[in-house]
């Protein structure tokens, strides 16, 4: 069994509440899935009032879940560049050819930090976090967090997009943080009537029959409002499915089996 769940931007107790009824999280909030397998595809932090407890959550439920035989996973999301960027760079400015009067403590603002997060953050949190992949091919499904073409620029394999994803955040080059910041912020890939090729061709390069991403709330793809969401969103013929059901503009934390099909029912804890 593998499960995936996007966006949590700091609502830890929708998270908690969705591990709890999809038999993942016990009522103690321990580890109950055994050797069930859970990704959770980025943006921890942000619009919601606790960032550091959904990290601090997933690294417990790593630890938890390999000592059962399972397997929690987790990978970068655009704020988590952002928490990273901003305990970094602070209000640096960017240069001025990416842009101009931008920093990261100026995107941060805009795009819901936290000053809790922020203060919380400890050198454990920044190592693991910039350690994360940014993309993981897990059988028929590649799963990242932005549903954009943009991590093709990093490399042409899920391996070498993730060693240099990994390399930049070990560095000190502010212009290639923002860049990964501004990367994984793009959007809407693969919507429209070229959606279903463009995602193909993504698919092509490194593997896989579906995209399964979060990041673009399953609303804006649809038109509804978050709180009519009642699960995930398959797209472009099939080769994308988006999991966000956009917990911060009142949708529901949508923990998505993927080895069912997404249509039935069952799929949905
Ligand atoms: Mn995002």
């Amino acid at each position: 069994m593998h499960f995936v769940v996007s966006d949590i931007h700091g609502h830890i107790e929708p998270f908690v509440g969705a591990l709890g009824r999809a038999k993942l999280l016990d009522a103690d909030g321990a580890w109950c899935g055994g050797g069930a397998r859970l990704t959770i595809l980025g943006d921890f932090f942000d619009r919601g009032p606790d960032g550091i407890a959904v990290v601090d959550l997933i690294r417990r439920l790593q630890d938890e879940a390999a000592a059962a035989g399972g397997q929690v996973d987790a990978l970068l999301g655009n704020h988590e560049i952002l928490a990273l960027g901003m305990h970094r760079f602070g209000d640096q400015q960017v240069p001025s050819h990416l842009g101009g009067h931008r920093s990261f403590a100026r995107s941060w603002s805009l795009n819901g930090g936290r000053v809790g997060d922020q203060e919380r953050l400890t050198d454990q949190h920044i190592a693991w976090l910039s350690g994360l992949d940014a993309i993981v091919l897990a059988g028929h499904d590649l799963l990242l967090h932005t549903d954009t073409t943009e991590y093709l620029r990093w490399g042409d394999s899920v391996g070498r997009i993730n060693d240099e994803v990994r390399h930049v955040l070990a560095g000190d080059e502010l212009g290639k943080w923002w860049e990964c910041w501004v990367r994984l912020t793009a959007r809407y890939a693969f919507v429209n009537s070229g959606g279903e090729r463009v995602a193909i061709g993504v698919l092509d390069q490194f593997g896989g029959e579906r995209i399964v991403h979060g990041h673009s709330i399953i609303a804006s793809l649809t038109g509804q409002d978050s709180t009519e969401v009642t699960g995930p969103l398959s797209y472009a013929g099939g080769r994308a499915l988006a999991i966000d059901g956009g917990i911060y503009a009142g949708g529901p934390c949508l923990v998505v089996r993927l080895d069912h099909d997404p249509a039935d029912p069952a799929a949905m804890a």
